[in-house]
């Protein structure tokens, strides 16, 4: 029917800002959003499509096996929300069992977003599809204009959520919450704790694409500011951290240099690392207990091979 694209207000500055005080801090560190840049988007990708990244089949096929169960357990909803809904191919299952009058699809990349979410509202005639390119994370609250009155499902799939610390993600769920309303639910999907070597294997796939999306954020701050990274001096090193429960994802630099990013010089020792993303796997009942703190009960939950999704509301 409807399609709406808005490309909300981000401070210009933001990355320039996360990115002089990250290379600041001690350890290093740039937060995971900035990797979607286009190029980093198409990566993510391609990502997906590698036999190691199992994260991404295992997921669809839970939500293939159990629609029918997921579609049942959810009450009526007028609405579906999906911040960071990337190429929203991940949405149609819901959109076809739940028939919404009203799909909110949101994401930092908000020019792949809009190309990827303007098929839809052709695709489903009866839905009015609005696309928001925003930084949830930063300004989810900025969302809450251009969701229509009726009860929401906030769908968060993919593991996402894993990108956060605990503390940090209860904290994005509060927020979930207060934006999803009175009746407002979540479906959310996150990836199990596991045999680490299978994890291991998922973040270090043969074919190197997930060193290229890596790497693609170094290209992406020579490119937007002007800074002077030679990828060929830095390694992408992913390892499981199993007493954190999660993948650290790092740059590691080959050799002592000096790098200038936006008019500032920093030095990486040899082997320093620029940390650039924390990928959290957790237990069932550990993520449920997190979500509670967050304001959200428990509804129902379902399981596949080593990846979960679960309902609340
Ligand atoms: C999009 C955050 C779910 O952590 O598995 C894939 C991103 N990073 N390979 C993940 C990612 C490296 C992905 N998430």
């Amino acid at each position: 029917m409807t399609f709406t694209f808005r490309n909300l207000p981000v401070d210009r500055d933001d990355l320039r800002v996360d990115v002089l005080t990250g290379l600041a801090a001690s350890p290093k560190s740039i937060p995971p959003k900035y990797f979607y840049d286009e190029a980093g988007c198409r990566l993510f990708e391609a990502i997906c499509a590698q036999p190691e990244y199992v994260l991404y089949r295992t997921e669809q096929a839970l939500m293939n096996t159990y629609v029918s169960d997921i579609a049942a357990a959810i009450s009526p909803v007028e609405c579906i929300v999906e911040p960071g809904a990337g190429d929203c191919a991940k949405v149609r299952r819901l959109l076809d069992t739940l028939q919404p009058t009203h799909l909110v699809v949101m994401d930092i990349a908000g020019a792949p977003l809009a190309a990827a979410a303007e098929p839809l509202s052709r695709d489903y005639p009866a839905l009015a599809v609005t696309a928001l390119g925003m930084d949830f994370i930063h300004d989810l609250e900025a969302a809450a204009p251009y969701l229509p009155a009726g009860r929401r499902l906030i769908y968060y799939p993919g593991s996402s959520i894993g990108n956060f610390p605990p503390a940090a993600a209860a904290a994005l769920l509060a927020r979930f919450r207060q934006l999803a309303g009175a009746e407002g639910q979540l479906l959310i999907g996150f990836d199990l704790k596991k045999d680490p070597l299978r994890l291991h294997a998922a973040y270090n796939d043969a074919a190197g694409v997930t060193a290229a999306f890596n790497l693609n954020l170094l290209e992406r701050l020579n490119r937007e500011l002007g800074a002077d990274f030679d990828p060929a001096r830095f390694r992408h090193y992913a390892f499981y951290n199993p007493v954190a429960g999660r993948i650290e994802m790092h740059l590691l630099s080959l050799a002592e240099q000096d790098v200038n990013v936006a008019g500032q010089r920093f030095r990486f020792a040899l082997g320093e690392t620029l940390h650039t993303e924390h990928s959290y796997k957790f237990r069932c009942d550990e993520f449920s207990a997190i979500a509670k703190a967050a304001g959200w009960p428990l509804k129902a939950g379902w399981e596949h091979d080593g990846f979960a999704v679960q309902l609340y509301g």
